[in-house]
């Protein structure tokens, strides 16, 4: 085994993530869209860094870059994303992408005989932040794209196939992009593990044992709208109360699981809109997240049972739909041990930990066995651009994943 320098990997790493960070919409802020311009400039950003660590890349027919090394016909798939949220940190995504590159990088460089090959992916849309379905890019990977998704629009009422063939992709290819069983032999990621755990345990890096499940319900509370001025307080059907007391009700249920599940209102319509006016309709989109699945579906009943009873006492209309349902997704307990043994030989055997986040790892698991490296992120903050991790913590975490390269053993 060849000497490894963490130190000179994270150097390369932070300005490779300082350079895609600088790609986005906007002056002020870190905002990079599935299929946008600056999805287009970081794409090939990416594709240039595959080409110089001597991989040969292409491009599938959901934009998402794939950087190949060795022609085996067993794979081992290693990537993250390229989207971002809004008003974003730099490592949420991209870290996985360029640990991927960098690691391969150093079996091409040595044209290192690997008894499978390596394909770095880069995906472009995991966070559904344009389009309202996450993961489309891994999933058409993964062979499980849901052609229904095709028709989604985005706020200015694009669909997602105009902007495919905006993008330069054709969506009768989708299909025949995805790997085939037989060619995936794991998929592994590297990604910040955008929580405080690591950092509270003091501990570089971490390998996870499960990705939590997720539920996301669309909320829609039904009032009228009134007079602010006139309308008695006790006459009222008022559409945001109404919502404001189902809000407070999902943290109190999530609060009373003691930690088993987490929920978040993270963004809210109301109509009409204006201060001088009862609201007579509200949107509220509820995530909620846990790692047990049981746990989850119990919250999700008393959850509702609750709103009901909120509409029936405020006499307001009230309808619950769920927008996403995505089951608790296990880490193969093999690859956990190969990349904690991996860890250990640079540091002690790292913690298991279970993912709050949602990763591409959820749709790869359709495809092949799946493993994920977290990296310590200062404060646990994320989908922030106060978000970081440190070079030495970066370039521990793709000496560790060369290490497990060099063992792995496709099954
Ligand atoms: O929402 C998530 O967990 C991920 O960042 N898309
Ligand atoms: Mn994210
Ligand atoms: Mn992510």
């Amino acid at each position: 085994m060849s000497a490894l320098d963490p130190d000179a990997l994270g150097a390369r790493a932070e300005s490779m993530i300082a350079a895609l960070g600088s790609v986005s919409a906007e002056p002020g802020r870190l905002v990079r869209l599935y299929l946008s311009p600056e999805h287009r400039r970081a794409a090939d950003l990416v594709a240039g860094w595959m080409r110089a660590a001597g991989l040969s890349v292409s491009e599938d027919a959901l934009g998402t870059v794939r950087g190949r090394f060795g022609n085996a016909s067993r794979r081992l798939l290693i990537g993250s994303h390229i989207d971002t949220v809004v008003d974003a940190g730099q490592f949420d995504g991209p870290l996985g992408v360029i640990a991927g590159i960098l690691a391969a990088e150093h079996f091409a460089s040595a044209n290192t005989a690997l008894p499978f090959g390596i394909d770095v992916l880069a995906f472009g849309d995991e966070e559904g932040t344009r389009f309202s379905a996450t993961l489309a890019s891994s999933l058409g990977c993964a062979g499980a794209f849901r052609p229904e998704t095709l028709g989604l629009t985005d706020a200015k009422g694009i669909s997602l196939a105009d902007a495919l063939r905006a993008y330069g992709k054709n969506p009768d290819d989708i299909a025949a992009a995805a790997y085939r069983r037989d060619e995936a032999a794991a998929y592994v990621e590297v990604h910040i593990e955008q929580g405080p755990v690591l950092e509270s345990r003091n501990q570089p890096l971490g390998v996870v044992s499960a990705i939590n499940g997720q539920t996301f319900l669309l909320l829609e509370i039904f009032g009228e709208a009134g007079h602010a001025g006139t309308v008695p307080m006790l006459l009222r059907r008022d559409a945001l109360a109404g919502g404001a007391e189902a809000m407070l009700l999902a943290e109190q249920i999530a609060r009373e699981t003691r930690g088993e599940v987490v929920a978040t209102v993270g963004r809210l319509n109301v109509e009409p809109g204006a201060a001088n006016v009862i609201p007579g309709h509200v949107v509220l989109w509820l995530d909620m997240r846990s790692g047990s699945d049981a746990a989850r579906s119990q919250f999700v009943e008393r959850f509702k049972a609750g709103c009901r009873d909120i509409a029936d006492r405020r006499h307001l209309g009230v309808t619950i739909t769920t927008t996403r349902e995505v089951p608790t997704t296990p880490c193969d307990a093999g690859l956990q041990q190969q990349l904690g043994a991996a860890v250990a030989g640079f540091e002690s055997e790292p913690p298991r930990l279970g993912s709050g986040a949602g990763h591409d790892g959820q749709a790869m698991a359709k495809l092949c066995p799946i493993g994920m490296l977290f990296v310590r992120c200062r404060g646990g903050i994320s989908h922030n651009p106060m978000e970081y991790a440190s070079p030495r913590d970066m370039g521990l975490a793709v000496a560790a994943l060369i290490r497990f390269i060099e063992k792995f053993q496709p099954g």
